[in-house]
């Protein structure tokens, strides 16, 4: 098998080799802010050289030791966002400001009123929220409601290398003095604290047997920021961490750097994969943003002082009281490029959120099929296998959507290109598929291999659409293919090169039921440093890889999603399934959380690691289901169904050498229990479908935190081991072996929870302990919401297209309930141009249950009708129900009715549910 670079790396089914990769201690620029900052560090605001624009207010900056002058620039952003920008006021050539990633803005003019002297007061926005500058030291607070909120600089972490000249090229000017009086100063440190300057890596760093040679020299940057009254922060993803963010004081800084750590390690800062430099601040009240638009390696540093109670006895009789709030500072670091952030000023979770899709984009919408289950595995061998592995989920009645081929299905890891051997006709192959309406999704890589016969390499080649090494030459490292060479996607004309070869006419034997999946897009490269690319490689522009890195991947997967676009003439949506990416990522498809391990305490982080990515604006998102390396006991594989059938992406995959673990494979009893999961998982769709689209246009986390739902409640800030779908469902998986018996906390206490398959309820605000059996799955239903369903799950998301819904109205304490349904044509862009969709919404209340249009612009004509209806937590037995509909005519209908559970249920009902009725219980 041609794998070269695998007995390279070790693909054993171990944890990772830890010599690999860096720590905080391994990172030279963090080294040499801490130093440097331990030092007296002042900045002050020029205040005399304010001018104000149309869209912002620029002024200096300087630093006090070695007087250069910074350039400040404050934004206000339309939905009360400010934006920072510092860069140097004359850097000798321009530094990097990350493209791409943010959306037209509107920017609101701020006006300037006069604080006191040495200070500036900025107001703008529709709110009351003001900007204060205060110029010695400098001082930025952002305050409102005579509150202040955030304050920048606060703790004198501002830290700004300038570019310099390379020593070999130096004619001293004026201000290289000074930047050389600043170096030779820093060389004086250097040399008391016995560190050599090669240590702190200013013009070469090592690392192992690597050396990164700086051409632009020390470039990094950073700055602080301190959220009063806030100790609860969630965010910046990829970590295999806890959703709250942990103090780092003690220990490693976050590290936002992606890398491909196979097998990662739990519970740990580094690095993986993924960026998104964001984070979000909550207490009573308020919720808060930081977005740090940076794509260099990055750390962030969280600590937290908690709210102290001093009494004061010395100052008379009586002792006095002072409450101090609690605060956490938080400090950004990168290691190039300049200061550009934005404060999104909430207040609540849900403007957060719209304030961050304003700047990035929302979730784009999946075509249906991708939310239902997707079976992958590296590999399934040949064109037998994946009809084998086809026929079995029929043969066991169990749905699925997606058939997924690895890497091997291409001949010698060149993308784009069957292996003829194992798939001598993958258009019979899709036909197959097709028929039975399922889809295809296939494996393509950013690496090509270095091969002047594989055209694709070829016509790169002769572009220039590699990325560069430093000597001008094609970057080549090691990956699946051997040598290969690695397409430079910054650059738009590659992009647009790229996403031409997934043109039907370009990639032979490909149909249109065939997405696609780009692995290995940190990048990965077998012999690269922390087994990426090295950071002086050369992009489009010049510009090097260290400032670019974390949107690698991003960028590969915008080409990819505007590929399959293009393929169908702008008609259907694309399904792309990343394993890198960075803010902004959301809108070009679906992420999951890469090599985790078989293991319990695997399924039990994927739950945090989801739920930031969530909250990050990544709403399609999911964790391999049985974990890719090693071989899951029956149990686990059970409880990791059950856990990603009520998860956005649900995939399972498993690496290669592990045991065959198709659903069916593990026994009677355990297949049932699959089979169960992700059935209700298909039952389920309608309502996640129109999570889906609630997230596109209204950029509402499909996945939710406890704290989101209940912003109000502390007791739901730190909960992790469970979750709202949507605001309707409570999910708490059970994450622990032999489970007999969970805790499951119920939040509000003004609510009522159902348990969704006994019914029976609950008032919020309390832990209950809920007895579990294999077959649980303790998902509970918030009073005051109605479910949309689809009565019975079918061979997969195509076969439903027609078939009936269910509703599933929980009532409130106050005996009523809402919800909506989106429907449309589940692949195409009609929805947008044509307003081809429906959106309706339920209300039960005074014991009348009504279908209304919710949206009067979208018309799509459904066959589908309302079939059953459950309401739970109905107190008496009704006398009759009758239905109502808008021609004016009454029908009695049949109901049963249990008391000791107060659930009503319909059944055999025909109510088109594009059609206004009203079902009155009496
Ligand atoms: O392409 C092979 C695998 C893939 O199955 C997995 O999902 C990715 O995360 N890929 C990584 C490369 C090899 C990992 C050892």
């Amino acid at each position: 098998m041609e794998t070269p670079g695998k007995e390279e790396i070790s693909v054993e089914d171990e944890a990772v080799d830890k010599t690999i990769f860096k720590d905080c201690s391994n990172i030279t620029f963090y080294r040499r802010q801490k130093q440097q900052l331990s030092k007296n560090n002042t900045y002050r605001a020029l205040l005399d050289t304010v001018t104000t624009g149309e869209d912002s207010t620029k002024f200096q900056i300087i630093n006090e030791v070695t007087k250069i002058p910074l350039l400040a620039e404050v934004y206000g952003v339309e939905r009360n966002i400010f934006r920072l920008k510092i860069n140097e006021k004359t850097p000798l050539k321009p530094r990097y400001e990350v493209p791409d990633v943010i959306n037209k803005l509107n920017t609101v003019r701020l006006i300037s009123c006069s604080g006191d002297t040495g200070s500036l007061i900025l107001a703008g926005g529709e709110r009351d929220l003001k900007c204060h500058i205060i110029a010695n030291p400098f001082k930025i607070e952002l305050i409102s409601e005579e509150e202040v909120v955030i304050s920048i600089n606060s703790l004198s972490q501002l830290y700004f290398e300038h570019l310099q000249i390379p020593h070999k090229h130096r004619a001293t000017t004026e201000k290289e003095e000074r930047v050389s009086a600043g170096a030779s100063q820093l060389k004086k440190r250097i040399k008391k604290g016995k560190e050599s300057q090669e240590d702190l890596g200013l013009w070469e760093e090592k690392f192992g047997n690597f050396v990164d040679i700086k051409a632009n020299g020390p470039t990094s940057i950073g700055l602080d920021f301190s959220l009063h009254g806030f100790e609860h922060l969630y965010g910046i993803p990829q970590h295999a961490e806890s959703h709250r963010l942990k103090n780092t004081k003690d220990g490693d800084a976050y590290r936002l750097y992606n890398l491909d750590i196979y097998g990662y390690q739990i519970y740990s800062k580094t690095g993986i994969y993924g960026s998104v430099p964001y984070l979000l601040a909550h207490k009573l009240g308020r919720t808060i943003g930081i977005f740090w638009l940076n794509a260099s390696e990055t750390l962030v540093e969280v600590n937290t002082e908690p709210a102290v109670e001093y009494t004061f006895t010395q100052m008379g009789p009586t002792a006095a009281k002072q409450k101090v709030r609690p605060r956490t500072d938080v400090c950004w670091m990168s290691e190039s490029g300049i200061i550009d952030v934005f404060l999104l000023t909430g207040p609540t979770p849900s403007d957060v959120f719209k304030q961050y899709s304003y700047l990035t984009g929302t979730q784009a919408m999946p075509p249906l099929f991708s939310l239902g289950y997707h079976q992958c595995r590296w590999n399934y061998e040949d064109e037998q296998d994946v009809k084998a592995v086809d026929a079995g989920f029929d043969e066991h009645d169990i749905p699925y959507d997606v058939m997924w081929l690895d890497i091997e299905h291409t001949e010698g890891k060149r993308y784009f290109i069957w292996d003829k051997k194992r798939f001598p006709n993958p258009k019979r192959m899709q036909e197959l598929l097709r028929n039975k309406k399922r889809k295809l999704v296939v494996i393509s890589d950013p690496h090509i291999k270095v091969d002047p016969d594989y055209s694709v390499y070829a016509k790169a080649k002769e572009q220039g659409f590699f990325v560069k090494n430093p000597e001008g030459g094609d970057f080549e490292g090691i990956c699946w293919p051997g040598l290969s060479s690695y397409l430079d996607f910054t650059n738009p004309k590659v992009r647009e090169w790229y996403s031409g070869l997934f043109a039907f006419s370009a990639y032979q034997e490909s149909t249109d039921i065939l997405f696609i999946w780009n692995d290995m897009n940190e990048p990965s490269v077998f012999k690269g440093p922390e087994l990426t690319m090295q950071k002086n490689a050369i992009h489009h522009g010049g510009w090097e890889h260290r400032e670019l890195h974390n949107t690698y991947g991003f960028y590969q997967q915008m080409a990819t999603a505007e590929g399959l676009t293009q393929r169908s003439e702008g008609k259907e949506r694309p399904f792309v399934l990343s394993r890198s990416f960075f803010s902004g990522s959301q809108k070009y498809g679906a992420v999951w959380t890469g090599d985790n391990m078989a293991e319990w305490s695997y399924l039990k982080i994927s739950l945090p690691m989801l739920l930031t990515l969530s909250i990050t604006g990544i709403s399609f998102c999911g964790a391999d289901v049985g974990g890719f390396i090693g071989n899951p006991e029956a149990e686990l594989l059970v409880r990791w169904y059950q856990a990603g059938a009520y998860q956005p992406f649900f995939r399972g995959h498993a690496t290669m050498n592990t045991k065959r673990r198709e659903p069916w494979l593990l026994g009677e009893e355990h297949t049932r229990f699959i089979r169960e999961a992700i059935r209700e998982r298909y039952t389920l769709l309608p309502y996640l479908y129109s999570l889906f689209y609630c997230a596109h246009v209204a950029s509402e986390p499909v996945m939710r935190p406890l704290w989101v739902e209940f912003p109000d409640e502390l007791e739901a800030f730190d909960v992790e081991d469970e979750y709202m779908l949507g605001n309707a469902l409570l999910v708490h998986p059970v994450t622990e072996p032999r489970t007999t018996m969970i805790d499951v906390f119920l939040p509000g206490p003004n609510e009522t929870w159902y348990d969704s398959k006994t019914f029976a309820h609950w008032k919020g605000g309390c832990t209950v302990k809920i007895p579990v059996a294999l077959e649980t799955i303790p998902v509970f239903q918030r009073g005051g919401s109605v479910v949309p369903v689809k009565t019975t799950a079918g061979k997969s998301t195509g076969w439903m297209a027609n078939s009936p819904f269910g509703l599933r109205v929980a009532l409130s304490t106050k005996g009523s309930a809402m919800g909506e349904l989106y429907l449309d044509d589940g692949h195409s862009f009609q929805y947008l141009h044509q307003k081809q969709f429906l959106h309706r919404k339920f209300s039960f209340c005074s014991s009348v249950l009504t279908n209304r249009c919710a949206d009067e612009k979208g018309h799509y004509p459904s066959k589908c009708v309302v079939e059953q209806i459950l309401v739970l937590g109905f107190r008496k037995k009704p006398t009759s129900v009758i239905t109502h509909s808008s021609d004016g005519k009454d029908q009695p209908v049949a109901f049963t009715y249990c008391a000791r559970t107060c659930a009503l249920s319909l059944e055999r009902l025909s109510l088109d549910v594009d059609a206004d009725w009203e079902v009155h219980v009496r």
